[in-house]
């Protein structure tokens, strides 16, 4: 009796879209490399982010390509096939308790052997400090790179009682790359700034862009604060988001960005400038029964990818 498999998205192991699993030092070539990093001890509030990679890619199989011969999805609001790109899955990386400098460096070690072979690093975290281990693989990047970070918080603190490497101190450690030139923190929100972490912030030559200032504004008014024609490095805190749509993180924060104008400016960032790597950060399952922040994460993924590799003739269907 034969029985024939269908290859229905539901079905067999969650890979990231189903993508084919390869070791990050092993022989292929592909466009996307997604990376798991199930890392949470730079969280100082609620942890449960090292089950995040595994939650995004649980739901990401609703997004698997309808055959492997034609990768992308039809997008009916610009009416044309996008995302056409190669994508593995590279698994996550080891995370061994407490060694916390260890685990940052099998990180690094994980993300320069994506960059080895010349794809675009997509990492899921995890909380939001292995940013830092993630950018510090670009080490000798041929260009300058700037940060797109969406957040509800800056993530700008030097220090914490003597904590340098947490969440809260990421963007701080990563600014002071020196091949990072700025930094854009696109639906900063919360109540937990100091003013002295804005101050920094401003000082360090970075732009920031406040969730009310989007509501009140809309996102078109920001358009010049973006970066156009450089090496950009996003990473997309999903607390950037309005707790309502996103209560499954550790932060949540109310009156964050809403969907629709996060995609607004992940369209004009991705489209003006060549995306060096992309990482989606803080989705915490433990508080995600619905599925409704691994739901939103991958949307921001996929979309991002569809603008990245609009396809080979986006004008035209196929
Ligand atoms: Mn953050």
């Amino acid at each position: 009796m034969s029985f024939k498999q269908l290859g229905l998205s539901m079905f067999g192991i969650p890979t990231f879209g189903k993508a084919p699993q390869v070791t990050t030092d092993g022989k292929w070539t592909a466009d996307v490399a997604v990376l798991g990093v199930p890392f949470d001890q730079g969280t100082g509030f609620r942890s449960g982010t090292r089950h995040g990679p595994k939650h995004i890619r649980d739901w990401s199989v609703r997004y698997t390509s309808l055959s492997a011969e034609r990768p992308g999805y039809w997008d009916m609001r610009r009416n044309c096939w996008r995302g056409e790109c190669k994508i593995v899955d590279c698994a996550d990386v080891e995370i061994l308790p407490l060694v916390w400098e260890d685990n940052f460096q099998r990180t690094t070690d994980a993300v320069k052997n994506i960059l080895d072979h010349k794809a675009m690093p997509v990492v899921l975290g995890g909380d939001h400090s292995i940013t830092f281990p993630v950018m510090r693989a670009y080490e000798g990047w041929r260009k300058p790179i700037t940060v797109v970070q969406f957040d509800a918080h800056a993530d700008y603190r030097d220090e914490v009682y003597g904590v340098r490497f947490g969440h809260g101190n990421v963007l701080r450690r990563v600014r002071e790359l020196p091949f990072v030139e700025r930094i854009v923190s696109i639906g900063i929100n919360s109540f937990r700034q100091q003013p002295s972490d804005l101050a920094d912030h401003k000082r360090d030559g970075n732009r920031m862009i406040c969730a009310w200032e989007v509501h009140e504004k809309g996102v078109d008014h920001f358009a010049k604060l973006l970066p156009k024609g450089k090496d950009v490095y996003i990473t997309f805190d999903i607390d950037a988001l309005d707790a309502s749509i996103v209560p499954g993180t550790g932060t949540p924060e109310p009156g964050g960005l809403t969907f629709l104008q996060a995609r607004k400016f992940l369209d004009l960032v991705c489209s003006k400038n060549h995306i060096v790597g992309f990482d989606l950060m803080e989705v915490n399952p433990l508080y995600d029964p619905s599925f409704i922040t691994a739901l939103t994460a991958t949307h921001v993924i996929i979309e991002s990818l569809g603008t990245i590799f609009p396809g080979k003739n986006p004008k035209k269907k196929r």
